[in-house]
């Protein structure tokens, strides 16, 4: 069992009149079809001979129509169908194809599909999707270039991009200019703030075009427009988000369905028509630029673009300076609140030192000094930040999976504990008559469970004692216990402590005759769906995860003065059964089907072993010391590569209908073996509570990507994330292995936090004070923390030494434990670490 407490331990119209110039480009278009084999050089020849002469632009007979163009009717097209499909084809070649299975679906579609809930980062950007433009046209040689890079896609001389914690800043110097752009965002309202420099680097003087232009999509099937609004001088978009039910009218009535581009100086022009604005020249070379004007076009019902048109003289070394607000909005009366609030130098200014003091508020509680400043630097800035993003946006979502929004909650126990006490008594509200936690949280009235959501997951009430453990620890704030919840299901109000016994006892009962936990459709595993389907299929993860927050809970009973054995004895009995019927001889395996087939073990081909069962009997006792060790080399010989401990091995290559959507996923992707973040991050917490710092400590470098180049190419992002995923399944598809999936939702960051403060720096909270109990890689000899803890500051200093001990403000402490702490207070601590062996 652990030992970090001692006890326990978790998006033309060139009419007529310009058609005949181009017509003859695609006469042999027009030309009646050839009959099939007859498409010879003489055929070809022959058409083009024929383009010479005049063609008109549309023919019509009781056979076919033809037209002559592809430019000057572009969404001229014909239709084809049968009773299982239909094809929309454009004259240009673009096509919309149906089929029924038996609801409609596409079986070609857009680069990429948006999806309205998820980001997919991972997946490849494409000409048209959503961007923020600048062009920049020398109005005397006609070049262009675009800032910061999309789409023209021209050549720069210089190019950089700085991320800051609360500013993206770009410097691009091409053709004689240097672009600066700034964006960074207010704090209380849904709006962009860029701020673009433009100077001329040339000794003459220059005449420039500059170009912001924000393409804006479909933003409705059923009513969207664009038009440039003098009175706020802003590019102002309109649409109706579309729907279908009638109940839908009422709800969506008060949506932002407008988007504006504000500017502070007058453009010459604008355009608002994506089509017109691309033109025949493209997005990497839009008419709209290469226009001596823009046209001031308005899109009534088609794709909009925000894009304004300024024309300046700069001197050599003159600099202009743009602001532009984006955003969406409800009305007019909105954009031009916004426009007066934020839209001037100063209301850039005040909204930056704003946003700032925002973003930095939600500073973690440990600062490092190590061997590894690459490393220091992420845990002192960037993993407290995502951490802080978590816990304050809920990942933008009005319905949190219950175990995300739980887990996200650990981690701003380090960086915004009140954030964290808010999490706990909201939960509770929609804890179950039964005890159990729902699904997920929803976190105002009205708002519904849906997609996940509506999949029946057995694993959400366990989060609740892993949440208290590391609240209360960390906090000290036992007073939260005695707290009053009302849960809206019944209306009845208990305490914390009752709320919390209650999901525990839930969890106790939810066990087959075997003892062994169901699964229905899910524990922490989303696409493990169909293990327990039937309702038979039992979860050996969730059995010991279970075991685990039971004795957390065990544990936090006797530090409140009570008896928690019911939990402790509840907890064994699980250990046990799992260790009865799981224990494969080197590891745990996953579960049992519902026709009881053991999985995850050796006798599988693919899936042979899983993670998470390995972590949690670490965490909770369900492995002791022997087993622990067999776990720990069977988990570096399966799982462990270049880029982290893989989730399960080998990847599943097919379905098994037995276990689920999981083994539909692609190879080395997500849940299928991939590097999966959060999974690794439970794994090296175990371990560092198991003793095994050397290696908990190079898996959790492992989640970084850098500071080595070919490590940076490797997975594609910079360190200042972690990602849900790195691609995994390095062993069969060793090139794509490391890249990163680019998701920064993820509840990895609240663990790799904790694995920092508690594991590896080993300073955490327990009833009496703060346990100081370091796991530093034997490679470090040093390292200097400055911890916050209960309003305390701790100045702590670890070295190596032949006489291990620890001194708080001159005094030698017997234990680990440093007590009586004062809030206020700065505590000086030496640590004296054995020699590394
Ligand atoms: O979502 C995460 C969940 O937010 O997957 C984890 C789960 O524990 C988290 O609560 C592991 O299953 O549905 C799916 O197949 C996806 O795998 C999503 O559930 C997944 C997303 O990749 C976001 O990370």
């Amino acid at each position: 069992m652990s030992n970090y407490t001692g006890r326990v331990h978790d998006g033309h119209a060139n009419n007529g009149a310009a058609v005949a110039g181009k017509a003859h480009r695609v006469a042999a278009a027009a030309q009646p079809p050839v009959a099939a084999g007859a498409k010879s050089a003489t055929t070809r020849r022959a058409s083009s001979n024929q383009a010479a002469q005049q063609v008109k632009l549309v023919e019509l007979d009781n056979a076919h129509c033809s037209l002559s163009s592809p430019t000057a009717m572009p969404l001229a097209a014909g239709f084809l169908w049968n009773p299982r499909m239909m094809i929309h084809m454009t004259a240009r070649g673009y096509a919309t194809a149906q089929f029924m299975q038996p609801e409609p679906s596409k079986y070609a579609h857009a680069q990429i599909l948006e999806a309205k809930h998820f980001m997919l980062p991972e997946q490849r950007t494409y000409a048209h999707h959503p961007g923020r433009f600048f062009f920049v046209k020398d109005r005397d040689t006609g070049s262009i270039f675009s800032a910061p890079y999309e789409p023209t896609r021209a050549p720069l001389d210089s190019f950089s991009f700085d991320v800051s914690p609360s500013l993206i800043r770009w410097d691009i110097k091409a053709q004689g200019v240097r672009v600066d752009l700034r964006l960074t965002l207010p704090v209380d309202d849904a709006c962009e703030l860029w701020e673009a420099r433009i100077t001329n680097l040339s000794t003459a003087k220059k005449r420039l075009g500059f170009y912001p232009a924000f393409p804006l999509g479909l933003l409705s099937w059923m009513n969207q427009s664009a038009t440039y609004d003098r009175e706020l001088n802003a590019v102002v978009a309109d649409s109706i988000t579309a729907y279908q039910k009638t109940k839908d009218y009422f709800k969506n009535k008060d949506l932002k369905d407008k988007v504006f581009l504000l500017s502070e100086q007058h453009p010459e022009s604008y355009e608002t028509r994506q089509s017109a604005f691309e033109g025949e020249g493209g997005l990497h070379n839009p008419d709209a630029i290469t226009s001596e004007i823009m046209s001031g076009g308005d899109a009534s019902y088609e794709n909009p673009i925000a894009s304004l048109q300024f024309d300046h003289e700069l001197n050599a070394g003159e600099t202009t300076t743009h602001r532009f607000l984006f955003g969406p909005a409800f009305d007019k009366a909105e954009i031009k609140q916004l426009k007066d609030k934020y839209l001037s130098a100063s209301g850039f200014d005040k909204a930056q030192r704003n946003f700032e003091h925002y973003i930095t508020s939600g500073r973690g509680a440990v600062r490092m000094a190590s061997p590894d400043a690459h490393f220091d630097a992420f845990v002192n800035t960037w993993l407290p930040r995502q951490v802080y993003y978590h816990g304050d946006t809920n990942r933008l979502s009005t319905d949190p999976q219950t175990r995300n929004f739980l887990q996200d909650a650990i981690g701003t126990v380090f960086v915004a504990p009140e954030t964290s006490r808010k999490t706990l008594l909201k939960a509770l509200t929609q804890q179950h008559a039964n005890g159990a936690l729902p699904d997920g949280i929803t976190l105002y009235d009205g708002a519904e469970l849906k997609y996940i959501n509506t999949v029946p997951h057995v694993d959400h009430s366990l989060w609740l004692a892993l949440f208290l453990d590391a609240y209360l620890n960390e906090t000290g704030d036992y007073s939260v216990l005695d707290e009053l919840v009302e849960a809206k299901e019944d209306g009845k109000q208990l305490s914390v402590r009752d709320r919390a016994d209650k999901a525990m006892r839930y969890l106790i009962t939810a066990v087959d005759e075997r003892g062994l936990h169901y699964i229905l459709e899910g524990d922490w595993n989303d696409p493990m769906n169909m293990v327990g389907w039937k309702g038979k299929g039992v979860s050996a993860w969730m059995t010991l995860a279970t075991a685990y927050a039971l004795k957390l809970w065990a544990t936090l009973c006797e530090d409140d003065g009570r008896d928690g054995s019911e939990f402790s004895v509840a907890a064994d009995a699980m250990n046990k059964a799992v260790n009865t019927h799981v224990w494969d001889g080197d590891w745990f395996g996953r579960g049992i089907t519902d026709d009881g087939v053991v999985f995850g073990v050796k006798v599988d081909d693919e899936g042979k072993i899983y993670l998470n069962p390995q972590s949690f009997a670490i965490l909770g006792g369900g492995a002791d010391k022997e087993q622990t060790e067999r776990i720990v080399r069977a988990v570096e010989q399966h799982l462990e590569g270049p880029f982290g401990v893989e989730m399960l091995a080998p990847s599943y290559t097919h379905m098994r209908d037995d276990v689920g959507r999981l083994t539909q996923k692609y190879p080395g992707v997500a849940e299928n073996g991939s590097v999966y973040n959060h999974a690794a991050a439970f794994y090296i917490y175990a371990l560092f509570g198991a003793g095994y710092a050397d290696k908990a400590h190079s898996l959790l470098r492992r989640m970084l990507p850098g500071p080595d180049v070919s490590d940076y190419l490797a997975r594609g992002q910079l360190p200042i994330f972690v990602p849900n995923y790195y691609r995994g399944a390095h062993k069969t598809h060793p090139k794509a292995a490391g890249h990163s999936s680019h998701l920064f939702n993820t509840g990895t960051a609240a663990w790799m936090y904790r694995s920092v403060v508690e594991g590896l720096l080993g300073l955490r909270g327990c009833r009496a004070g703060l346990r100081v109990a370091p796991n530093l890689p034997s490679q470090w000899p040093s390292v200097r923390v400055t911890r916050q803890f209960r309003g305390a500051t701790f100045e702590v200093h670890v070295t190596r030494g032949a006489e291990p001990k620890l001194v708080c403000e001159g005094k030698v402490l017997s234990d680990s434990v440093i007590t009586d702490i004062q809030a206020g207070k700065t505590y000086r601590v030496e640590v004296v670490l054995p020699n590394a062996q």
